[in-house]
């Protein structure tokens, strides 16, 4: 399946996607079969991927996730070390709200050789980090700084020009473990403006806080630390 177009179709449709995000860092082989049980019936898709994972741990968490479920499993690597061809498809990331080379064009170009003669689906993400409240994982290790959340206009011309330079979703992430997730005015403001699928993470914790998200237009929520706990 094309894993980019079911995403693409479900957006304009106005169904809803759930995305649980697994830390391949924190995950525990033996408890995968009782965790993949208790995630929301209505799950569309696993992520997989973390701000530091060591080698062979993203695959090896891939293959355990896969033996437990048929949920399309994507990539959402920290670094280009995180991409196994075990997986179904690729956020192909560029943190756009940033300016660190080494995350805007590097780790991209690292990747290469494996993706070269890779079948993995590779789909463009513009990648978008905008204040939570307090410094998370992506900005510690990529140096860069969020947007604060005041700052609509910007966040909307950084989508735009995402969608513009060819990136096929957005991705507005608020940091895992966010004290406050992506307003609903940006979630608004930016879906109002870009025409591809619109992704929305960090600090959704609560079904009233992914409804709201779903509401003011994010087309697939992501939620990974509610699951941990
Ligand atoms: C982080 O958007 C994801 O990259 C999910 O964040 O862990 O806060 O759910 P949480």
């Amino acid at each position: 399946p094309n894993f980019y177009a079911e995403i693409s179709r479900a957006s304009t449709k106005g169904e809803k996607l759930l995305a649980i995000l697994i830390d391949p860092d924190k995950f525990k082989e033996p408890e995968a079969g009782a965790y993949l049980k208790r995630i929301p019936k209505e799950t569309s898709h696993i992520f997989v991927g973390g701000s530091s994972v060591a080698k062979c741990k993203t695959e090896k968490t891939v293959n355990s996730i896969k033996k437990h479920t048929n949920l399309p499993v994507i990539l959402f690597p920290g670094d280009y070390s995180q991409i196994t061809e075990t997986a179904d498809a690729l956020l192909f990331l560029s943190l756009l709200s940033g300016r660190n080379p080494e995350y805007l064009i590097e780790q991209q170009i690292k990747s290469v050789e494996n993706l070269r003669n890779s079948s993995l689906q590779i789909i463009p993400t513009a990648y978008i980090l905008i204040d939570g409240g307090k410094e998370c994982a992506v900005q510690r290790i990529s140096k860069t700084k969020p947007i604060p959340q005041f700052q609509v206009e910007t966040i909307v011309d950084t989508a735009l020009a995402g969608e513009f330079s060819g990136k096929k979703l957005i991705y507005l992430e608020a940091g895992s473990g966010a004290d406050f997730p992506v307003s609903e005015e940006i979630i608004y403001e930016v879906k109002k403006a870009i025409s591809i699928p619109l992704i929305v993470g960090g600090g959704i914790r609560s079904r009233v806080q992914q409804n709201s998200a779903y509401k003011a237009g994010a087309d697939m929520i992501v939620m990974g630390t509610q699951f941990e706990k």
